[in-house]
């Protein structure tokens, strides 16, 4: 989290399979509309958004290729939050989110909540809410699941605003 002369920047980076929606996701978030041509990501996009006058969201979005997570380490280290983002219709990106926090050094201090994305494909759904729920916590006590859909716009906002709050909390008691 930097304050400088231009207000609070939060930083959160997204992470999880590829092809789990996070750039959709993100989309969503910043453009109010569903993208469904989105390309696979390459490197580390970022995007910004104004929460308020004197509050931003820095957002990067990763690639979804775990050979490649030691390029993205760095991102995390600075991170004030992490949404680990996986597919409901696809029970291994779940899986393999405790390995992605393993391989990027996901630090304990940052805010995190655990993402099901596309929860408008209910009839291809291989992930069950309570699932997905009851094992939360193993990325630690406080974090938080939603379901999202980029398509209708399901619960987007509202991940995103918990994110900032949760950090702009965290902030306002370390002060
Ligand atoms: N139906 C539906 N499809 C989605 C949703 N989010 C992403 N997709 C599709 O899933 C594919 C992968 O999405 P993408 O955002 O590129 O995944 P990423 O690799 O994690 O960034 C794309 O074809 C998207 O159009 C969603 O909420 N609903
Ligand atoms: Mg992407």
């Amino acid at each position: 989290m930097e304050v400088g002369q231009n207000g609070t920047a939060i930083k959160l980076v997204l992470l999880g399979d590829d092809y789990s929606g996070k750039t959709t996701l993100v989309y969503r978030y910043k453009d109010g509309a569903f993208n469904p041509l989105s390309d696979s990501t390459v490197g580390v996009c970022f995007y910004h958004k104004k929460l308020d006058e004197h509050t931003s969201l820095q957002i990067w979005d990763t690639m979804g290729q775990i050979g490649f997570a030691p390029m993205i380490i760095p991102y995390f280290k600075e991170a004030d939050a992490v949404m680990m983002c996986y597919d409901i219709t696809n029970k291994s990106s779940l899986n393999n989110l405790e390995l992605w926090n393993i391989k990027c050094e996901v630090p304990e201090r940052a805010v995190k909540v655990l993402v099901g994305c596309k929860c408008d494909l209910e009839d291809q759904r291989a992930v069950p809410e309570t699932e997905a729920k009851e094992r939360v916590g193993v990325f630690g006590q406080e974090v938080e699941h939603f379901e999202t859909s980029a398509k209708t716009g399901h619960n987007v906002e509202n991940v995103f605003n918990l994110v900032a709050s949760k950090v702009m909390k965290l902030k306002r008691k370390s002060n």
